[in-house]
């Protein structure tokens, strides 16, 4: 901010107190600095890239096998509620296929009245609509059923990430291609090397599921599935086909490989509940958030996320005492269903040892747990759908840290 421009904006009064005391005055600036306005700037460019000076990137665990791999967004470093395509989380089971959209299609049989087959343009000609929704990993989070925890928000929830999706809406496309009664179920399945296969209730499918050839106003991303995907809001990213070709309608699941060896929540008593599909409201303050420093006492915004797979989130409350207290946070309007939403919360810190958390609800009245109340529902030995409270410490140094919860 120049400081004639800080000057006016403190001057105007709404945020002048008490608040902003700690805020330093900004060196003068030299005129004819560096890139100062005699300078000339670079030329146009065809595709957009972001200052030099900006370093955020998806978090790469090394891996033996790195095309069965994922990659995590750094959610400290994103604003406000959509993940640039550019840092979405990434999980491939066999890679990233390169897919020539001209040849590609999607194959609508089974228990049909007449098998459809779409083109690319096929899709892009049909009723379309663009919606806000987070797509999350049912592992991610799955470090915070140990009570350590992770130590970056990059790695205890960077397994999910929020876009503004386009496309078809399935439904249009079921119905096209006429819906037997007998037909409960679909099974997706992708074009990559594993032909990656996903059961789910065709009332999902026709309820809010799209055939998604957009994201965030661009074409998908080939990480996240170019040309198509399936969207099924709010559901565990796996049933989230990538590079679809293929929906079968059927009478019941198909009990593939990714929802019965994986992605079942396996229970103490060696039993496993299956098709858990939607995702439990989650929170998490990711500013500050470990592996941060804070710079001195005095104000310091608190901001985080919150999601439901079940609905619109209704409430965040942040507690600066480690749960001793709890006070509502402001929600970023508007609040859309099935997707990130923003929470902030002004705060000041007095410079002391503080612990801090948040805790969301959804509209179903949902009240995000702690571990010891998830633990008690669902027992020690669960891997996935892990949406406990995080805990950060502040210590007097400024350094933010996981707790032991
Ligand atoms: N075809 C295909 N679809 C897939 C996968 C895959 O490996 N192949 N991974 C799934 C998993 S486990 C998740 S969590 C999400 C991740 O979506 P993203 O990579 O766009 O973040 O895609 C799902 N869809
Ligand atoms: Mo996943």
């Amino acid at each position: 901010m120049k400081d004639s421009s800080r000057r006016a904006f403190l001057g105007a009064g709404a945020f002048a107190g008490a608040a902003w005391i700690s805020c330093q005055a900004p060196e003068a600036e030299s005129p004819g600095a560096d890139s100062g306005p005699s300078a000339l700037g670079a030329p146009v460019r065809r595709y957009g890239e972001r200052s030099p000076y900006e370093t955020s990137a998806r978090g790469v665990r090394d891996s033996q096998t790195p095309e069965a791999a994922s990659s995590r967004t750094p959610l400290d470093k994103t604003y406000g509620i959509i993940t640039p395509s550019a840092l979405h989380f990434e999980r491939h089971h066999a890679g990233v296929p390169e897919i020539d959209p001209a040849t590609h299609s999607l194959t609508i049989h089974g228990l049909v009245d007449r098998p459809l087959v779409f083109s690319l343009d096929d899709l892009r000609r049909l009723p379309s609509v663009s919606r806000v929704h987070f797509v999350e990993c049912s592992g991610n989070s799955g470090g915070e059923w140990s009570p350590a925890g992770a130590p970056t928000v990059q790695l205890s929830h960077g397994l999910a990430s929020c876009s503004e999706w386009t496309g078809v809406p399935l439904r249009i496309l079921l119905e096209e291609a006429g819906i037997k009664p007998e037909a409960k179920w679909i099974l997706a399945e992708g074009a990559d090397a594993c032909l990656m296969q996903r059961s789910a209730t065709l009332e999902k499918a026709l309820e809010d599921g799209l055939v998604a050839y957009g994201q965030n106003g661009e074409a998908l991303r080939p990480e996240q599935g170019y040309p198509i995907r399936l969207i099924l809001p709010g559901w565990e990213g796996n049933t989230n086909v990538k590079w679809l070709r293929r929906i079968k309608l059927t009478e019941g699941p198909q009990y593939v490989k990714d929802e019965t060896s994986k992605y079942t929540e396996l229970m103490e008593d060696g039993t496993a509940w299956i098709f858990t599909f939607e995702m439990d409201a989650k929170s998490v303050i990711t500013s500050p958030s470990g592996g941060h420093s804070i710079d001195g006492a005095g104000f310091h915004e608190i901001s985080g996320l919150a999601w439901s797979g079940r609905g619109k989130i209704t409430s965040v409350e942040v507690s600066t005492d480690g749960g001793e207290t709890w006070t509502e946070a402001t929600l970023q309007n508007p609040v859309y269903s099935r997707a990130f939403t923003r929470f902030r919360f002004p705060w000041r810190w007095n410079g002391k040892e503080c612990v801090l958390q948040s805790r969301c609800q959804d509209e179903t009245g949902y009240m995000q747990p702690s571990r010891e109340a998830l633990i008690a529902e669902r027992g020690r030995v669960s891997a996935y759908h892990c949406n406990r409270i995080k805990t950060w410490k502040v210590g007097i140094d400024g350094s933010v840290s996981n707790v032991e919860a």
